[in-house]
Protein backbone atom coordinates (compact mmCIF):
# COMPACT_ATOMS: atom_id res chain seq x y z
CA UNK A 1 0.00 0.00 0.00
CA UNK A 2 1.27 3.64 -0.72
CA UNK A 3 0.32 5.68 2.01
CA UNK A 4 1.25 9.75 2.08
CA UNK A 5 0.86 10.35 5.51
CA UNK A 6 3.95 11.33 7.54
CA UNK A 7 4.74 9.56 10.61
CA UNK A 8 4.70 11.16 14.24
CA UNK A 9 8.69 11.43 13.74
CA UNK A 10 8.29 12.53 10.31
CA UNK A 11 6.26 15.51 11.60
CA UNK A 12 8.64 16.27 14.31
CA UNK A 13 11.54 16.15 12.02
CA UNK A 14 9.98 18.23 9.70
CA UNK A 15 9.05 20.63 12.35
CA UNK A 16 11.88 21.47 13.92
CA UNK A 17 13.56 21.99 10.74
CA UNK A 18 11.00 24.24 9.74
CA UNK A 19 11.43 26.24 13.30
CA UNK A 20 15.58 26.21 12.55
CA UNK A 21 14.97 27.68 9.15
CA UNK A 22 12.20 30.20 10.01
CA UNK A 23 13.93 31.66 13.18
CA UNK A 24 17.80 30.86 12.43
CA UNK A 25 17.93 31.21 8.41
CA UNK A 26 14.75 33.28 7.08
CA UNK A 27 15.90 36.33 9.13
CA UNK A 28 19.35 36.46 7.66
CA UNK A 29 18.85 35.26 4.33
CA UNK A 30 18.27 38.76 2.66
CA UNK A 31 21.57 40.84 4.68
CA UNK A 32 24.24 37.05 3.13
CA UNK A 33 22.31 36.79 -0.05
CA UNK A 34 22.60 40.88 -0.61
CA UNK A 35 26.55 40.62 1.05
CA UNK A 36 27.26 37.09 -0.39
CA UNK A 37 28.04 36.47 3.14
CA UNK A 38 28.92 32.69 4.32
CA UNK A 39 26.86 32.87 7.57
CA UNK A 40 28.97 30.11 9.29
CA UNK A 41 27.34 30.63 12.39
CA UNK A 42 24.24 29.48 11.25
CA UNK A 43 25.80 25.80 9.62
CA UNK A 44 27.54 25.65 12.92
CA UNK A 45 24.03 25.67 14.85
CA UNK A 46 22.71 23.23 11.29
CA UNK A 47 25.55 20.64 12.30
CA UNK A 48 24.69 21.13 16.35
CA UNK A 49 20.87 20.33 15.46
CA UNK A 50 22.14 17.05 13.39
CA UNK A 51 20.81 18.79 10.13
CA UNK A 52 24.40 18.44 8.59
CA UNK A 53 25.47 14.64 7.38
CA UNK A 54 21.86 13.09 7.09
CA UNK A 55 22.60 10.71 5.20
CA UNK A 56 25.83 9.43 6.97
CA UNK A 57 24.70 6.47 9.46
CA UNK A 58 24.84 7.09 13.20
CA UNK A 59 27.56 4.06 13.96
CA UNK A 60 30.06 6.82 11.96
CA UNK A 61 28.45 9.76 13.51
CA UNK A 62 25.76 11.37 11.69
CA UNK A 63 22.11 11.51 11.38
CA UNK A 64 21.58 8.27 10.07
CA UNK A 65 18.08 9.07 7.95
CA UNK A 66 16.34 7.75 4.72
CA UNK A 67 16.80 9.84 1.82
CA UNK A 68 13.05 10.67 2.70
CA UNK A 69 13.25 12.26 5.64
CA UNK A 70 16.09 13.83 4.23
CA UNK A 71 14.30 15.52 1.98
CA UNK A 72 11.41 16.61 4.35
CA UNK A 73 14.59 18.69 5.70
CA UNK A 74 15.47 20.11 2.51
CA UNK A 75 12.67 21.57 1.56
CA UNK A 76 11.99 23.32 4.78
CA UNK A 77 15.60 24.72 4.99
CA UNK A 78 15.58 25.66 1.07
CA UNK A 79 12.02 27.29 2.02
CA UNK A 80 13.81 29.89 4.57
CA UNK A 81 17.40 30.24 1.53
CA UNK A 82 18.41 27.57 -0.84
CA UNK A 83 21.88 29.19 -0.77
CA UNK A 84 21.98 28.15 3.26
CA UNK A 85 20.56 24.89 2.30
CA UNK A 86 23.42 24.19 -0.37
CA UNK A 87 25.65 24.72 1.66
CA UNK A 88 24.19 22.63 4.73
CA UNK A 89 23.80 19.59 2.08
CA UNK A 90 26.91 19.73 0.41
CA UNK A 91 28.34 17.74 3.13
CA UNK A 92 26.20 14.95 2.27
CA UNK A 93 27.28 15.30 -1.33
CA UNK A 94 30.49 14.95 -0.16
CA UNK A 95 30.52 12.04 2.05
CA UNK A 96 28.32 9.93 0.19
CA UNK A 97 31.51 8.74 -2.13
CA UNK A 98 32.80 7.21 1.13
CA UNK A 99 29.36 5.76 2.30
CA UNK A 100 29.57 4.00 -1.23
CA UNK A 101 32.98 3.37 -2.46
CA UNK A 102 34.93 3.31 1.55
CA UNK A 103 35.27 0.30 3.58
CA UNK A 104 34.40 -0.15 6.72
CA UNK A 105 38.31 1.05 7.98
CA UNK A 106 38.13 4.08 5.79
CA UNK A 107 34.29 5.01 6.91
CA UNK A 108 35.42 4.97 10.79
CA UNK A 109 38.81 6.41 10.10
CA UNK A 110 37.30 9.26 7.91
CA UNK A 111 33.96 9.48 8.78
CA UNK A 112 34.13 9.68 13.28
CA UNK A 113 36.53 12.42 13.43
CA UNK A 114 34.83 14.33 10.41
CA UNK A 115 31.24 14.54 12.36
CA UNK A 116 32.43 14.43 15.49
CA UNK A 117 32.90 18.18 14.77
CA UNK A 118 31.85 20.89 12.52
CA UNK A 119 33.37 20.50 9.58
CA UNK A 120 32.56 20.99 6.32
CA UNK A 121 33.64 18.67 3.09
CA UNK A 122 33.47 19.36 -0.73
CA UNK A 123 32.98 17.19 -3.92
CA UNK A 124 35.38 17.54 -6.64
CA UNK A 125 33.96 16.31 -9.76
CA UNK A 126 33.97 18.94 -12.42
CA UNK A 127 36.71 20.58 -14.24
CA UNK A 128 37.17 24.18 -16.19
CA UNK A 129 36.94 22.02 -19.30
CA UNK A 130 33.74 20.18 -18.81
CA UNK A 131 31.20 19.64 -16.12
CA UNK A 132 28.72 17.93 -17.90
CA UNK A 133 31.13 14.75 -19.57
CA UNK A 134 32.55 14.32 -16.24
CA UNK A 135 33.93 11.45 -18.17
CA UNK A 136 36.59 13.78 -19.71
CA UNK A 137 37.94 14.66 -16.60
CA UNK A 138 41.38 15.65 -16.47
CA UNK A 139 43.29 15.90 -13.12
CA UNK A 140 45.87 13.17 -13.10
CA UNK A 141 46.20 10.77 -10.36
CA UNK A 142 49.55 9.01 -10.84
CA UNK A 143 50.57 6.39 -8.28
CA UNK A 144 53.90 6.93 -6.75
CA UNK A 145 54.93 4.09 -3.83
CA UNK A 146 52.55 3.73 -0.86
CA UNK A 147 50.83 7.53 -2.52
CA UNK A 148 49.33 9.00 -5.45
CA UNK A 149 50.24 12.41 -6.90
CA UNK A 150 47.46 14.72 -7.71
CA UNK A 151 47.31 17.63 -10.28
CA UNK A 152 44.94 19.45 -11.86
CA UNK A 153 41.92 22.10 -11.04
CA UNK A 154 38.82 21.61 -10.40
CA UNK A 155 35.64 24.54 -10.61
CA UNK A 156 32.45 25.51 -9.22
CA UNK A 157 33.49 23.39 -5.89
CA UNK A 158 30.74 24.36 -3.24
CA UNK A 159 31.89 24.95 0.74
CA UNK A 160 35.77 24.56 -0.95
CA UNK A 161 37.51 27.70 0.58
CA UNK A 162 35.99 26.80 3.81
CA UNK A 163 36.13 22.81 3.61
CA UNK A 164 38.47 20.64 5.83
CA UNK A 165 38.21 17.63 3.24
CA UNK A 166 37.25 17.10 -0.09
CA UNK A 167 36.32 14.21 -2.13
CA UNK A 168 38.66 14.15 -5.75
CA UNK A 169 38.04 12.25 -8.85
CA UNK A 170 41.15 11.80 -11.29
CA UNK A 171 42.22 9.78 -14.00
CA UNK A 172 45.20 7.62 -14.12
CA UNK A 173 45.38 7.72 -17.95
CA UNK A 174 42.41 10.25 -20.16
CA UNK A 175 42.53 8.20 -22.77
CA UNK A 176 40.26 5.73 -20.60
CA UNK A 177 38.04 7.97 -19.83
CA UNK A 178 35.70 6.82 -17.29
CA UNK A 179 37.43 3.30 -17.07
CA UNK A 180 40.51 5.61 -15.58
CA UNK A 181 39.12 7.37 -12.91
CA UNK A 182 39.53 6.89 -9.45
CA UNK A 183 38.38 8.52 -6.36
CA UNK A 184 40.24 9.75 -3.11
CA UNK A 185 39.26 11.44 0.02
CA UNK A 186 41.98 14.10 0.22
CA UNK A 187 42.29 16.36 3.93
CA UNK A 188 42.60 20.22 3.07
CA UNK A 189 45.48 20.65 5.16
CA UNK A 190 47.49 18.18 2.40
CA UNK A 191 50.67 20.53 0.70
CA UNK A 192 49.61 21.27 -3.34
CA UNK A 193 45.87 21.44 -2.02
CA UNK A 194 44.88 25.19 -3.17
CA UNK A 195 41.48 26.53 -2.93
CA UNK A 196 41.02 29.61 -5.08
CA UNK A 197 38.83 32.70 -4.43
CA UNK A 198 35.49 33.15 -3.82
CA UNK A 199 33.14 33.47 -6.85
CA UNK A 200 30.55 35.99 -7.20
CA UNK A 201 27.23 34.34 -7.89
CA UNK A 202 23.96 35.16 -9.35
CA UNK A 203 21.93 33.57 -6.77
CA UNK A 204 22.90 31.20 -3.47
CA UNK A 205 25.07 33.93 -2.49
CA UNK A 206 25.06 32.78 1.45
CA UNK A 207 26.78 29.48 0.20
CA UNK A 208 30.67 29.84 -0.79
CA UNK A 209 32.39 28.08 -4.07
CA UNK A 210 35.45 28.45 -5.60
CA UNK A 211 37.75 25.92 -7.82
CA UNK A 212 40.37 23.76 -6.09
CA UNK A 213 44.36 23.34 -7.41
CA UNK A 214 45.98 20.22 -6.55
CA UNK A 215 50.12 21.15 -7.88
CA UNK A 216 51.84 17.75 -6.45
CA UNK A 217 49.14 16.83 -3.88
CA UNK A 218 50.53 13.46 -1.98
CA UNK A 219 47.34 11.58 -0.95
CA UNK A 220 48.06 8.36 0.52
CA UNK A 221 46.79 4.88 -1.26
CA UNK A 222 44.61 4.31 1.46
CA UNK A 223 43.04 7.21 0.88
CA UNK A 224 41.65 5.72 -2.34
CA UNK A 225 37.77 4.78 -2.11
CA UNK A 226 37.23 1.85 -4.20
CA UNK A 227 39.50 -0.13 -7.07
CA UNK A 228 41.66 2.05 -9.61
CA UNK A 229 39.15 2.84 -12.27
CA UNK A 230 36.33 2.97 -10.08
CA UNK A 231 35.51 6.58 -9.42
CA UNK A 232 33.08 7.16 -11.91
CA UNK A 233 30.79 4.52 -11.09
CA UNK A 234 31.12 6.22 -7.50
CA UNK A 235 30.19 9.75 -8.76
CA UNK A 236 27.51 8.29 -10.72
CA UNK A 237 25.92 6.36 -8.03
CA UNK A 238 26.54 9.11 -5.84
CA UNK A 239 24.59 11.66 -7.60
CA UNK A 240 21.59 8.97 -8.32
CA UNK A 241 21.56 9.72 -4.32
CA UNK A 242 21.88 13.17 -4.45
CA UNK A 243 20.12 14.36 -7.03
CA UNK A 244 16.78 13.57 -5.43
CA UNK A 245 17.37 16.12 -1.92
CA UNK A 246 17.89 18.94 -4.63
CA UNK A 247 14.40 18.05 -6.48
CA UNK A 248 13.49 18.85 -2.56
CA UNK A 249 15.55 22.14 -2.97
CA UNK A 250 13.81 23.30 -5.78
CA UNK A 251 10.51 22.33 -4.12
CA UNK A 252 11.60 24.89 -0.92
CA UNK A 253 11.98 27.69 -3.27
CA UNK A 254 8.83 26.89 -5.54
CA UNK A 255 6.94 26.32 -1.92
CA UNK A 256 7.96 30.01 -0.48
CA UNK A 257 6.97 31.50 -4.13
CA UNK A 258 3.49 30.46 -4.27
CA UNK A 259 3.52 31.42 0.05
CA UNK A 260 5.05 34.50 -0.84
CA UNK A 261 2.61 35.56 -3.84
CA UNK A 262 -0.36 34.58 -2.23
CA UNK A 263 -0.23 36.03 0.74
CA UNK A 264 0.57 39.19 -1.60
CA UNK A 265 -2.42 38.77 -3.29
CA UNK A 266 -4.13 39.01 -0.47
CA UNK A 267 -3.29 42.59 1.01
CA UNK A 268 -2.77 44.07 -2.48
CA UNK A 269 -5.35 46.22 -3.72
CA UNK A 270 -6.24 46.65 -7.41
CA UNK A 271 -9.35 47.86 -9.12
CA UNK A 272 -11.01 48.72 -5.78
CA UNK A 273 -10.64 44.60 -4.12
CA UNK A 274 -7.21 42.14 -3.03
CA UNK A 275 -6.15 41.38 -6.64
CA UNK A 276 -6.63 37.95 -5.46
CA UNK A 277 -10.53 38.51 -6.34
CA UNK A 278 -9.02 38.87 -9.66
CA UNK A 279 -9.28 35.11 -12.00
CA UNK A 280 -6.00 36.20 -13.80
CA UNK A 281 -4.18 36.27 -10.44
CA UNK A 282 -6.28 32.66 -8.95
CA UNK A 283 -5.30 31.17 -12.62
CA UNK A 284 -1.36 32.24 -11.88
CA UNK A 285 -2.03 30.89 -8.04
CA UNK A 286 -3.70 27.41 -9.43
CA UNK A 287 -1.00 27.05 -11.72
CA UNK A 288 1.97 27.43 -9.36
CA UNK A 289 0.19 25.39 -6.58
CA UNK A 290 -0.11 22.40 -9.06
CA UNK A 291 4.09 22.63 -9.73
CA UNK A 292 4.71 22.78 -5.85
CA UNK A 293 2.50 19.33 -5.43
CA UNK A 294 4.02 17.83 -8.25
CA UNK A 295 7.32 18.58 -7.46
CA UNK A 296 6.62 17.38 -4.06
CA UNK A 297 5.09 14.37 -5.06
CA UNK A 298 7.87 13.39 -7.86
CA UNK A 299 10.52 14.25 -5.02
CA UNK A 300 8.68 11.96 -2.43
CA UNK A 301 8.55 9.11 -5.07
CA UNK A 302 11.87 9.05 -5.91
CA UNK A 303 13.14 8.81 -2.59
CA UNK A 304 10.77 6.25 -1.56
CA UNK A 305 12.32 4.62 -4.73
CA UNK A 306 15.49 4.72 -3.44
CA UNK A 307 15.03 3.95 0.43
CA UNK A 308 13.22 0.63 -0.88
CA UNK A 309 16.81 -0.11 -2.66
CA UNK A 310 16.11 0.97 -6.28
CA UNK A 311 19.09 2.60 -7.97
CA UNK A 312 16.71 5.36 -8.99
CA UNK A 313 18.54 6.89 -11.80
CA UNK A 314 15.79 7.54 -13.37
CA UNK A 315 13.01 8.73 -10.47
CA UNK A 316 16.16 10.92 -9.24
CA UNK A 317 16.56 12.68 -12.57
CA UNK A 318 12.73 13.30 -12.80
CA UNK A 319 12.25 14.43 -9.64
CA UNK A 320 15.31 16.56 -9.76
CA UNK A 321 14.84 18.05 -13.53
CA UNK A 322 10.85 18.87 -12.82
CA UNK A 323 11.01 20.23 -9.36
CA UNK A 324 14.01 22.92 -10.64
CA UNK A 325 12.01 23.89 -13.98
CA UNK A 326 8.82 24.20 -11.71
CA UNK A 327 10.80 26.74 -9.44
CA UNK A 328 11.92 28.95 -12.17
CA UNK A 329 8.17 29.00 -13.03
CA UNK A 330 6.71 29.27 -9.97
CA UNK A 331 9.28 32.01 -8.94
CA UNK A 332 9.16 33.65 -12.18
CA UNK A 333 5.23 33.61 -11.88
CA UNK A 334 5.60 34.89 -8.36
CA UNK A 335 7.66 38.11 -9.28
CA UNK A 336 4.95 39.18 -11.87
CA UNK A 337 1.96 38.71 -9.28
CA UNK A 338 4.14 41.16 -6.98
CA UNK A 339 4.33 43.24 -10.78
CA UNK A 340 6.68 45.66 -10.31
CA UNK A 341 7.68 45.52 -6.68
CA UNK A 342 8.82 41.91 -7.51
CA UNK A 343 11.38 43.24 -9.67
CA UNK A 344 13.04 45.27 -6.46
CA UNK A 345 15.38 43.75 -4.00
CA UNK A 346 13.40 44.96 -1.19
CA UNK A 347 10.60 42.07 -2.04
CA UNK A 348 11.93 38.43 -1.22
CA UNK A 349 10.90 36.83 -4.43
CA UNK A 350 13.60 37.83 -6.86
CA UNK A 351 15.49 36.13 -5.25
CA UNK A 352 14.18 32.88 -5.27
CA UNK A 353 14.34 33.04 -8.97
CA UNK A 354 17.82 33.57 -9.05
CA UNK A 355 18.35 30.86 -6.64
CA UNK A 356 15.79 28.71 -8.80
CA UNK A 357 18.13 28.91 -11.62
CA UNK A 358 20.69 26.97 -10.05
CA UNK A 359 18.96 23.91 -9.41
CA UNK A 360 18.41 23.65 -12.88
CA UNK A 361 22.42 23.58 -13.45
CA UNK A 362 24.13 21.74 -10.84
CA UNK A 363 24.59 18.31 -9.58
CA UNK A 364 24.31 17.89 -13.86
CA UNK A 365 22.54 20.01 -16.29
CA UNK A 366 18.81 19.29 -16.60
CA UNK A 367 19.73 18.78 -20.00
CA UNK A 368 21.81 15.84 -18.82
CA UNK A 369 19.04 14.63 -16.41
CA UNK A 370 16.95 14.40 -19.57
CA UNK A 371 19.90 12.52 -21.03
CA UNK A 372 19.78 10.30 -18.22
CA UNK A 373 16.07 9.69 -18.17
CA UNK A 374 15.69 8.92 -21.73
CA UNK A 375 18.46 6.69 -21.85
CA UNK A 376 17.08 4.75 -18.66
CA UNK A 377 13.49 4.73 -20.68
CA UNK A 378 14.51 3.82 -23.63
CA UNK A 379 16.22 1.00 -21.98
CA UNK A 380 13.47 -0.71 -20.90
CA UNK A 381 11.87 -0.64 -24.97
CA UNK A 382 14.56 -3.43 -25.59
N1 LIG B 1 25.29 4.28 -11.69
C1 LIG B 1 26.30 3.38 -11.90
N2 LIG B 1 26.99 3.32 -13.05
C2 LIG B 1 26.66 4.19 -14.01
C3 LIG B 1 25.63 5.14 -13.86
C4 LIG B 1 24.92 5.14 -12.66
N3 LIG B 1 23.93 6.01 -12.42
N4 LIG B 1 25.52 5.85 -15.00
C5 LIG B 1 26.45 5.37 -15.84
N5 LIG B 1 27.13 4.37 -15.24
C6 LIG B 1 28.20 3.54 -15.82
C7 LIG B 1 27.74 2.91 -17.12
O1 LIG B 1 27.06 1.69 -16.88
C8 LIG B 1 29.04 2.69 -17.84
O2 LIG B 1 29.67 1.56 -17.30
P1 LIG B 1 30.45 0.47 -18.21
O3 LIG B 1 31.64 1.13 -18.79
O4 LIG B 1 30.81 -0.62 -17.25
O5 LIG B 1 29.49 0.05 -19.28
C9 LIG B 1 29.85 3.91 -17.42
O6 LIG B 1 29.30 4.37 -16.20
C10 LIG B 1 29.84 5.02 -18.45
O7 LIG B 1 28.49 5.40 -18.63
P2 LIG B 1 28.03 6.24 -19.89
O8 LIG B 1 28.50 5.58 -21.16
O9 LIG B 1 26.56 6.49 -19.75
O10 LIG B 1 28.87 7.58 -19.70
P3 LIG B 1 28.84 8.96 -20.49
O11 LIG B 1 30.23 9.41 -20.67
O12 LIG B 1 27.95 8.85 -21.70
O13 LIG B 1 28.20 10.00 -19.40
C11 LIG B 1 26.52 11.08 -18.10
C12 LIG B 1 27.06 9.78 -18.74
C13 LIG B 1 26.25 12.16 -19.11
C14 LIG B 1 25.21 10.64 -17.44
C15 LIG B 1 27.53 11.58 -17.01
O14 LIG B 1 28.72 12.08 -17.62
C16 LIG B 1 26.95 12.65 -16.12
O15 LIG B 1 26.16 12.35 -15.21
N6 LIG B 1 27.32 13.93 -16.31
C17 LIG B 1 26.91 15.02 -15.44
C18 LIG B 1 27.86 15.15 -14.30
C19 LIG B 1 27.26 15.96 -13.18
O16 LIG B 1 26.16 15.73 -12.74
N7 LIG B 1 28.03 16.92 -12.70
C20 LIG B 1 27.64 17.73 -11.59
C21 LIG B 1 28.66 17.61 -10.53
S1 LIG B 1 28.08 17.91 -8.92
S2 LIG B 1 27.63 19.78 -8.87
Amino acid sequence: MVDFALTSEQTSLRDMARKFARTEMAPHAAECDRAGRFPEEIYRKAWELGLMNLNVPTEFGGTGLSLFDQCLIVEELSHACAGMTTSIIANCLALEPILLGGTEEQKHRILDPFCAEYHLASFCLTEPSGGSDAGSLKTRARRDGDHYVLDGEKCFITNAPFASLYTVFATGDPSLRHKGISAFVVPRDTEGVLPGKEEEKMGHRASATSTVRFEGAKVPVENRLGAEGEGFSIAMRTLDQTRTPIGALATGIAQAALDHAADYSKRRQTFGKPISEHQAIQIKLADMAQAVHAARLLTWQAAWTIDHGDRGSLESAIAKCFSSDAAMRVADEAIQVFGGYGYMKEYPVEKLLRDAKLAQIYEGSNEIQRIVIARELLQRYA
